[in-house]
């Protein structure tokens, strides 16, 4: 980041926040005045775990500010407060050099991931009325059909012409030769750790035992 006008952003959820990992990269970020955007989504839930069994503390800002960064609180559900909210925090970070929390107040209105039923742990009219009430696309699109930006034919000649260019993507995508099996172990140090160098002679030699069970377009 050195004299570059350039900053980072990390995004987490409340679950996040409740680990020891996020105290110790917040006072980090802080002592050694980082350039981070600590961008927290608080959706109220870490898979089935509420935020009142996670923390005492008033949400996720208040742990910011106890570590002496500047940190702000937006309705997530409001695409233009966060987007308001991300741009003055990036100004801040790459002119002034120093870490930033911005944490977004939301609502999973879904399930945390298809082996999850979330009616267990929360009552389904909760869920109807955030979605109902609190949609942030909704609320998005309302606006930008009361500003005049979007009615319903130029958001159908919008989608047909996005849908043509992912249909295109997808298909240079596919003929893309698949990144060799060396890439998992040389993605992330330079100088590969034992344990790495380790996983790689196991796996070169369970394909070796078991071809049949590699797929032929990946090359070795
Ligand atoms: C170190 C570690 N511990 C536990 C898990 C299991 N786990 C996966 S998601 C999750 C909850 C994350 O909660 P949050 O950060 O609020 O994210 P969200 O549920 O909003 O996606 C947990 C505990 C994990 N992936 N990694």
């Amino acid at each position: 980041m050195d004299a570059k006008n350039a900053c980072t952003i990390v995004y987490f959820g409340d679950g996040g926040s409740s680990t020891g990992d996020f105290h110790a990269a917040l006072n980090f970020a802080a002592v050694l005045d980082a350039p981070v955007i600590f961008f927290c989504r608080n959706n109220g839930f870490a898979i089935s775990t509420p935020v009142s069994d996670q923390f005492r503390s008033d949400g996720v800002v208040t742990k910011g500010q106890a570590y002496g960064i500047r940190s702000i609180r937006v309705d997530g559900n409001d695409a233009l407060a966060v987007f308001t909210a991300v741009h003055e925090a990036r100004k801040m970070a790459v002119t002034e050099h120093k870490p930033i929390l911005v944490e977004a107040l939301t609502y999973r209105a879904g399930h945390h991931s298809t082996s999850d039923d979330s009616t267990k742990y929360r009552p389904a009219k909760e869920i109807d009325w955030w979605r109902r009430e609190r949609d942030p696309v909704s609320r998005f699109r309302k606006w930008i059909e009361r500003e005049g930006w979007l009615n319903s034919q130029v958001e159908s000649e919008l989608c047909s012409n996005i849908r043509k260019q992912v249909l295109q993507a997808i298909q240079v995508a596919e003929k893309q030769e698949k990144p060799p099996i060396k890439d998992v172990f040389t993605d992330v140090y330079d100088v590969s750790p034992a344990n790495l160098q380790e996983q790689e002679i196991s796996i070169r030699e369970t394909i070796r035992k078991h071809p049949q069970d590699y797929p032929t377009d990946v090359p070795l």
